[in-house]
């Protein structure tokens, strides 16, 4: 019996910053409506989805920063998206930015959870690679604060049986890094769910703008090869209170193909019958790390030169 998925990745248009959650979750109710009559059992919404992307601002002011956050999940604006996913008998991934209490502590995070057909939690990621910096920088014609307003993830990347196999997330920057691949493909992940927010300008290498939609495409296709999984990417796309965002959403399959891509910076669903066996085939083969991989050579490796280049 093949364990086809159906799945869609709902990419976002831009949210300007006076749009409300409530205009939001109306917007995501209408892509998960197309997707369940396209017969989609899964759908994959973006990084930070439920506002504009705030970090590309300097906020002083606590409780300014604290509206950007969610205090909790499903909280009164987001409950209409998860009752419409139970009646629909659809699961959903959805990026929103958290604050959780610890100990009385206030904490921030970039986060994403993972949400069953019957409406219940099945998982939560904390982003772990945050890019940017930490403080203001008024030279930049837009600021990146990841690195002040979220701590980062302390979930790990745990791998989860759903859906019919093995499900992982990962948010946005940890897409570059191979780490963070090869930890959810030694878990034996078929399926990477990760949304994003990449603007087209990078202020300290403008020379590479022009390769933005190259690099984003080149992580993604190298994770789902180098694993052997299907990648589900997803962007918040467009031109967001003037800073232009890629689009490029997209699914992958473990082969490294891209079976299914978006065509605009909107909403747009962008859907793919996922066969999560196809991923057998590379874990068995190619890249069957019980065979081939040699990590006993990399420890000697990075032993020996201490990780740093020679002088
Ligand atoms: N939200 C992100 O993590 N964005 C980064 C940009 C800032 C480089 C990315 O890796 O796409």
């Amino acid at each position: 019996m093949p364990r086809i998925l159906t799945i869609a990745a709902a990419q976002m248009g831009p949210i300007q910053r006076s749009r409300s959650r409530r205009d939001v979750v109306e917007r995501l109710i209408v892509l998960m409506r197309d997707a369940a009559a396209m017969g989609c059992q899964l759908i994959v919404y973006p990084e930070a989805t439920l506002t504009a992307f705030f970090p590309h601002w300097w906020i002083e002011d606590e409780a300014e920063l604290d509206a950007w956050f969610e205090q909790e999940m499903p909280s009164n604006e987001t409950a209409p998206l998860f009752a419409e996913a139970k009646r629909l008998g659809i699961g959903f991934h959805l990026g929103y930015c958290e604050i959780a209490r610890d100990a009385g502590r206030k904490r921030r995070f970039n986060t994403a959870v993972l949400v069953g057909p019957d409406g219940a939690m099945i998982g939560k990621y904390r982003k772990i690679h945050l890019p940017g910096h930490a403080d203001h920088e008024p030279w930049r014609p837009f600021q990146n604060l990841e690195k002040r307003y979220f701590e980062v993830g302390d979930l790990g990347w745990p791998a989860w049986r759903a859906f019919g196999g093995v499900v992982g997330m990962m948010i946005c920057n940890d897409r570059r890094w191979p780490e963070a691949w090869r930890v959810l493909g030694l878990q034996g992940t078929e399926l990477v769910l990760l949304g994003y927010n990449t603007p087209r300008h990078d202020p300290t290498t403008p020379q590479h703008d022009r390769l933005a939609e190259f690099h984003n495409a080149l992580s993604m296709q190298a994770g789902a090869y180098q694993n052997g999984c299907w990648v589900v990417g997803v962007a918040k796309a467009g031109i967001e209170e003037g800073i232009g965002q890629i689009g490029g959403s997209c699914i992958i399959a473990p082969t490294g193909e891209i079976v299914a891509q978006a065509l605009t910076e909107a909403d747009e669903l962008v859907v793919a019958r996922c066969d999560l066996d196809a991923a057998t085939p590379i874990k068995q083969g190619i890249f069957n790390f019980a065979r081939h991989r040699r990590p006993e050579h990399y420890r000697m490796i990075v032993e020996r030169t201490g990780a740093t280049p020679p002088a």
